[in-house]
């Protein structure tokens, strides 16, 4: 290129840009755009290549080991420390917070009836909290990390040590902050429990790893938030547009706008691996695929799945897939496939400046690969678009469990219907039976429970902004739940693994339940304008979170609680530590202060 060329291009590409701040200023003046514009039209200036705390994972990482599989019961102990970092996952440089200094954080491996302590110590400024997704926290239910809810949250500079045992709970699964939108900074990572039997029926593999997959944000969360809850206006003008990802991750990598990083696993031919598959996202479902390689799906959520072998699989945050792949793909000259995270689209409300939803790794054969070599050009198209001879799976697949075990008649029913509506304060909220969830303030429901079991008494029930179904008793109950939305909402419950019953556009009106064989998992794709019946048994005490796992949605309020045997939380005694991190604003609930919190809000000038 020649010198002029390149002052061309440079002119071009400064009339481009000042064009473009014409119409965006011309935008802003005419619909009020302001904070959509510059978040569309301008991006972090700095870019750097991964810093090596971030990069240089221990592989153990992301392998899981073998060794552990058959080992007796024990305790086993983890330290965390949640911190800020300076990271660039793919590329451009942010703010973090993430655990060890590293992203993702690191994986917890036990087994199947092991006693688990993670200490957490907070050195951020604010509150956090350590949620074990999909854990049952029979008996502890004061361990399940959900701030407002199980704990007031461990307090800047103090630690918390975690301290349960896995139960009957094995499989798939991951940690992650559930306080704020804090895990969409970066406090995430795998919990990975191996079954203390061999699951019968199951295929065989010769390793065993993790593809944790994200969406990824170039702004903190908490500022996307600020923006996206303002009132009247959103982000973009829009009320309700969620804030759209800049990339994704896989193991920590992405790439975006040329830079950033691969993540690559190194295979040897003629093995079969276990991919674990997990969404560790704050919004976006990720469709997963290797090129010129079939996906064996044997695992949905942390249940054993009768082996479905597709072209790819997609993911939805919170989700976890295990899938088998056998490296046994014809050769190539690179030796190398792409290994694909493809952002879904579908929820993107609004069109951003340089997005990248093809979000790429690399899967290098042993051998037959130099280091460094590319498998292919880095725009190709997903071969597997074009091949449609095996089938996919998706938020409507249904999967089939691998053990048919019988599942109790239901002896009750409660209708669940959720919707976003705005409010007479202009704000742009999620309701869940009318109610939009904010934590309690310096407290927790649990222990509010536990000093009036009155708080939330049998059936339905409404306390300032938290809305709870409340079971005192062992019965078997259907969570007959409307979408009255227009949007997806992958569904997580705290403390279960509900069977899914049924599903179905439209509402629940009583249609009769359609799912021969139903999966237990515990996170959920609830398609727009869709019902879906969730069936659990209210053996375990405990006030369980009920909510969207879209991080923006749940921010929005969609969340609601299950209070489970509230007579029986009332004889428990939660560990003093932790009550004692609720501070000095720990107070029991007046009446008072209870008219107080459900006194309308000012209306606006
Ligand atoms: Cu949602």
């Amino acid at each position: 290129m020649t010198v002029p060329r390149v002052l061309a291009r440079c002119i071009g590409a400064g009339v481009f840009v000042l064009v473009t701040l014409a119409i965006a200023v011309a935008l802003d003046l005419a619909f009020g755009l302001r904070d959509y514009a510059y978040s569309a039209l301008f991006q972090p200036a700095v870019l750097q290549a991964v810093p090596d705390y971030l990069r240089h994972q221990p592989e153990s990482n992301f392998v899981i080991s073998t060794s552990l599989a058959g080992e007796s019961h024990r305790t086993r102990e983890y330290h965390f420390t949640v911190g800020h970092v300076v990271g660039a996952p793919d590329g451009v440089e942010r703010d973090m917070l993430v655990v060890n200094g590293m992203y993702p954080g690191p994986t917890i491996e036990v087994n199947q009836g092991d006693r688990l302590l993670v200490t957490v110590q907070n050195n951020l400024d604010e509150r956090t909290s350590i949620h074990w997704h999909g854990l049952y926290q029979n008996s502890t239910p004061w361990y399940d990390g959900t701030l407002g809810i199980t704990e007031c949250g461990i307090p800047p500079g103090q630690s918390l040590t975690y301290n349960f045992t896995l139960g009957e709970f094995y499989g798939t699964t991951w940690w992650h902050a559930h306080a704020g939108t804090q895990y969409s900074d970066g406090v995430v990572g795998a919990l990975i429990v191996h079954p203390s039997k061999e699951v019968v029926g199951w295929p065989k593999w010769d390793e065993d790893v993790l593809v944790q997959m994200a969406d990824w944000y170039h702004t903190f969360s908490t500022e996307l938030l600020e923006l996206f809850m303002r009132p009247d206006v959103g982000l973009t003008g829009t009320p309700g547009d969620e804030p759209v990802p800049d990339s994704a991750t896989i193991n920590g990598l992405g790439q975006w706008q040329g830079h950033g990083d691969y993540f690559t696993f190194n295979l040897e031919r003629g093995k079969t691996y276990r991919l674990r598959l997990l969404n560790t996202g704050s919004f976006a479902s990720i469709k997963f695929s290797i090129d010129s390689h079939q996906l064996t799906v044997i695992e949905a959520d942390s249940t054993p799945i009768a082996p479905f072998t597709a072209r790819y699989v997609t993911v939805a945050v919170a989700q976890r897939y295990s899938v088998l792949v056998k490296a046994d793909a014809s050769p190539t000259e690179s030796g190398a496939y792409w290994m694909r995270s493809t952002m879904m689209t579908d929820m993107f409300r609004y069109s951003k400046w340089g997005v990248n939803t093809d979000v790429r790794g690399i899967v290098r054969y042993k051998g037959e690969s130099d280091e460094g070599a590319l498998p292919g050009p880095t725009d190709s198209p997903d071969p597997w678009m074009e091949d449609k001879s095996l089938p996919f799976v998706d938020g409507l697949s249904t999967l089939e469990p691998l053990e048919e075990l019988p599942i109790p008649d239901a002896t009750r029913a409660w209708r669940v219907q959720y919707s976003f509506q705005k409010t007479w304060a202009h704000e742009w909220l999620g309701f869940m039976n009318m109610t939009s969830w904010l934590p309690v303030e310096g407290r927790a429901s649990l222990f509010n429970v536990q000093e009036d079991t009155t708080y939330a008494p049998q059936g339905t029930s409404t306390r300032g902004d938290e809305f709870y179904i409340t079971e005192d008793d062992v019965y078997v109950v259907d969570l007959q739940v409307s979408s009255l939305d227009d949007g997806d909402h992958p569904f997580h419950i705290h403390g279960y693994t509900p069977w899914i019953m049924a599903v179905g556009p439209g509402r629940y009106i009583g249609q009769e339940y359609n799912i021969e064989k139903p999966l237990r998992r515990d996170t959920f794709f609830i398609p727009a304008y869709h019902y879906m019946v969730l069936r659990i048994v209210t053996d375990n005490p405990g006030l369980w979170a009920f909510h969207c796992h879209i991080q923006w949605h749940m921010a929005q309020g969609l969340l609601m609680q299950i209070a489970i045997q509230p007579s029986k939380l009332a004889q428990w005694t939660t560990p003093p530590e932790i009550l004692a991190q609720c501070g000095d604003s720990y107070a029991p609930r007046t009446l008072d202060s209870l008219l107080e919190k459900t006194s309308p809000p000012e209306p606006r000038s």
